[in-house]
């Protein structure tokens, strides 16, 4: 054992320390293809011609992260982004194989304007909760169409995120909204097969500036709670309003076994969709620290959450901020195993926040990188993926 693991192991003890090492190499962290290619804004998106642009290269560098971290074993998909045919599905399939990932989540669109069809520029007015029946039918088709390629990629979890709302107080009626979402939503899941998922993710605004149709955790809780125990809740970490306490809502779904999984990502300003943990590494930490406890209180276990990336890189190599991120997510959890949940109850309950407080502050300073790279050499992995995906780069 290391000098360094050694000094973890007086401090939080020998188990503690052992057991984090084997958790976090098991964690499962799926990445989205969209992760690979160049992201951007309404402004620009500046491709300097040697990302990842099509769906076979951005599987291809996802095959390359998991190569280098040993996760990443399933890539989240999105449909049309990633095909819009069966046959494109087909062809998913082979690229992955060949890339040594799986198929993860798969991600319906509702909000990438169709070239023909119902699903075009109407889009404006919405799609599952668009005034005209004929534009609502056509993106259930939609979730129906994303249903069927789950069943060729073999996946289990469909993520419904709808950019559905309005931009002013005349533009709909707030009861139509809503039971329009929730008639569509039931054509939906009643389509779901045994053991498939639907995961409804929420997000205060954008596009929709005035009200938008799934606005908060309360919202898609709701409807997760009418639609049945395949539906359950999607928190993305940018769609909260800036003084959200993310974990306490986490906690709270938790509790309701509603809690599906995540989409890690930081944010500055709003939905900024920037690499997980890179401005809010103690949120990351507050998270895993209520996941946590969560299973100590015999809620679902932190690994059979979907425990997925979802980021935009617009500026850094996106295969480096992928790795990255999956190093913050990484070492918040680690962090978070080394937490001794048994005195912090009893200085809670003590009402001794100082000491409570205190036994949270030792685990978060605490310097994790030998766990992580013990968990890496144990794995036969390298210790450092970043430098790695470097060397590979220059072709070391
Ligand atoms: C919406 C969202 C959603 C994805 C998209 C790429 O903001 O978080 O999860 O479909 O980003
Ligand atoms: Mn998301």
């Amino acid at each position: 054992m290391s000098e360094k693991l050694a000094a973890l192991s007086k401090e939080f003890g020998k188990g503690r320390v052992e057991a984090a090492i084997e958790r976090v190499a098991a964690l499962p962290v799926e990445v989205p293809s969209w992760g690979f290619g160049r992201g951007g804004t309404r402004f620009a998106t500046y491709v300097s011609g040697k990302e990842p642009s099509t769906p076979k290269e951005k599987i291809a560098a996802a095959g390359r992260f998991h190569e280098l971290t040993g996760k990443g074993r399933t890539v989240a998909l999105h449909f049309p982004w990633d095909g819009s045919t069966k046959r494109n599905v087909r062809a998913l399939r082979q690229y992955l194989a060949n890339a040594g990932v799986k198929a993860g989540s798969v991600n319906a669109n509702l909000f990438t304007p169709r070239d023909r069809g119902p699903l075009g520029a109407d889009l404006r007015f919405g799609s599952l909760t668009h005034p005209h029946a004929s534009v609502r039918q056509a993106a259930v088709r939609h979730n129906l169409d994303c249903l069927e390629y789950m069943h060729i990629l073999d996946s289990k979890t469909l993520v419904l995120w709808l950019p559905d709302g309005t931009n002013s107080p005349g533009q709909m009626s707030l009861y139509d909204q809503a039971d329009r979402l929730e008639a569509s939503l039931k054509n939906t899941y009643r389509a779901l097969r045994k053991r498939e998922k639907l995961l409804i993710e929420y997000k205060l605004f954008e596009p929709a500036m005035y009200a938008t149709a799934i606005q908060s955790y309360g919202r898609s809780l709701e409807l997760c709670r009418m639609l049945g125990e395949q539906a359950q809740v999607l928190v993305d970490l940018g769609h909260h309003a800036p003084t959200v306490n993310v974990e306490q809502i986490v906690a709270q779904l938790l509790r309701q076994e509603k809690l599906g999984g995540f989409h890690f990502n930081d944010r500055a300003c709003a939905d900024d969709d920037l690499a997980s943990g890179s401005l809010h590494p103690h949120q990351l930490f507050r998270i895993f620290c209520n996941l946590i406890e969560g299973e100590l209180h015999g809620y679902t276990p932190v690994p059979e959450l979907a425990l997925m990336i979802d980021q935009s890189h617009c500026i850094k190599d996106p295969l480096e901020e992928m790795i990255e991120s999956l190093q913050n997510i990484e070492t918040a959890y680690v962090k978070a195993l080394l937490v001794d949940h048994e005195a912090l109850k009893k200085a809670q309950d003590r009402c001794d926040p100082t000491k409570a407080d205190s036994i949270l502050r030792s685990a978060f300073l605490a310097d994790v990188r030998p766990v992580l790279a013990e968990a890496r050499w144990a794995q036969g992995l390298p210790e450092d993926p970043l430098a790695a995906a470097r060397r590979k780069r220059a072709g070391l």
